[in-house]
């Protein structure tokens, strides 16, 4: 298949703002989003160093007092998308940048990693370092919010309260939190469904849960502890744990390349020390062969396998006899020869849908972590089946948000979803191609 690289940098270029940030896509997404960032970032150090630069310190500027980093910064004013500044209102919280409307979520962790990869990336690796010599601490505290106000038991996991701190929104694990809850119907218009067919969507019922999650964050002024007190979602995610861990691992590499030993790099071998640890006990579940989610509200493993379960392969968290168990759950449940890898969610199970947002279509940034997961693991094989599903995936579609993982399709005029020239899907394609 023919080769991509123009049109992924024009879809990166186009999507780039005045204000120094990429929107993911046109339309739908007009912000910046966290994680989005990240990625997009990998993707412009391959032929734009400055603006993957400018990407990262964007972002940094609209860190909160607390060391949060918002999951979006709303650099701009426009509705095509809800909900929106007007909706989240960051200014309820003490902790937020006044300069910076934002919301009051996170999203998981990739900057400490990403900024690994800008350095072996970069051709000028002086400059670079010292960009990073820059970034580095906005990062670590950043990770120092996470262990100091979202770690309730203070066992090394940090937890989120909403879906969308979990990038993965409308995984079907979380259904069974839905169950809980019975949220009012709330009047609201969406706007996603303006710009994306609503079967490729969340349902109306499913927003009015995370609405009102962001009601109970802001009736109390977006305070952790008693968000952690009071939030019906509280959920111990194994991939924003397992990115945590990978970003720690990058902080103390490029703290050691910076020549900087100091409180800050002790506490960091700490945290994943003890991260790690309860990583493997809370997170592991032997009936499934894979790491699953945690209700912390319930108190229990929520019993679904998904690609964030293979997540923890991108980080130094997986000993040998789990790695055995999860490759062999993978092979089992993911790399049929019929579907291309990776499905968001188990294609066993009954809850998998291939056309529907998290709920089983191929996500590349997931399909980018699980990739470098492997290899780490060593197992190249699998490693490489995932980067060149990747690749065919985006030379057959184009540079869509999702793309549906069965091989066969009834109608040839499916097979990928979403949102159209989406930034993570052209930034990763660089990346993979590499
Ligand atoms: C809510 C921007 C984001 C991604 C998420 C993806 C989607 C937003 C939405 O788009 O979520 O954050 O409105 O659906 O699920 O992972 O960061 O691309």
């Amino acid at each position: 298949m023919v080769r991509r690289v123009n049109e992924a940098k024009e879809v990166l270029l186009s999507n780039y703002q005045p204000g120094g940030f990429t929107i993911p896509s046109k339309g739908l997404y007009p912000f910046q989003w966290k994680w989005d960032a990240g990625f997009i970032a990998i993707g412009l150090a391959h032929f734009d160093i400055e603006k993957a630069k400018t990407e990262i310190s964007t972002l940094l500027k609209a860190q909160w007092k607390n060391g949060m980093i918002p999951h979006i910064v709303f650099h701009t004013d426009t509705d095509t998308y809800f909900p929106g500044k007007d909706f989240h209102q960051s200014n309820l919280s003490k902790q937020a940048n006044p300069d910076y409307p934002s919301t009051g979520m996170v999203q998981p962790p990739v900057l400490g990693f990403v900024l690994e990869r800008l350095l072996e990336i970069a051709t000028d690796k002086k400059d670079m370092l010292a960009f990073i010599g820059e970034q580095l601490d906005k990062v670590y505290y950043n990770h120092e919010y996470f262990y100091t106000h979202r770690d309730v038991n203070q066992e090394g996991l940090a937890y989120i309260y909403h879906n969308w701190e979990s990038g993965t929104d409308n995984s079907p694990m979380w259904d069974a939190i839905w169950e809980t809850m019975d949220p009012p119907h709330y009047k609201f218009e969406r706007r996603d469904t303006t710009h994306v067919d609503p079967e490729q969507r969340p349902t109306n019922r499913e927003y009015d849960h995370y609405l009102h999650l962001i009601e109970i964050a802001k009736k109390y002024h977006y305070e952790d502890a008693k968000i952690a007190a009071h939030s019906p979602f509280l959920v111990l995610d194994p991939l924003f744990n397992a990115l945590l861990i990978k970003s720690n691992e990058s902080l103390l590499a490029l703290y050691q390349k910076l020549g900087i030993d100091n409180q800050k790099t002790k506490n960091l071998k700490q945290w994943q020390e003890k991260a790690i640890n309860a990583f493997n006990k809370k997170l592991w579940s032997p009936t499934h062969g894979a790491y699953v989610h945690y209700d912390l509200r319930n108190q229990k493993q929520l019993p679904y396998i998904s690609s964030s379960s293979f997540a923890p392969l991108f980080a130094p968290i997986v000993p040998p006899e789990k790695l055995v168990a999860l490759n062999q759950t993978f092979q089992e449940k993911f790399s049929a020869a019929n579907l291309y890898c990776c499905a968001s969610f188990d294609p066993t199970h009954n809850g998998f849908n291939p056309k529907r947002y998290w709920r089983g279509p191929v996500w590349i940034n997931m399909n980018w972590i699980i990739y470098h997961g492997f290899k780490r693991a060593g197992a190249i094989q699998t490693a490489n089946r995932i980067k060149e599903d990747s690749i065919t995936l985006i030379e057959k579609y184009g540079f869509k948000e999702y793309f549906d993982p069965r091989k066969k399709l009834e109608n040839t005029t499916e097979g990928a979803y979403g949102g159209d020239n989406f930034s993570w899907s052209a930034a990763l394609y660089l990346d993979l191609i590499k």
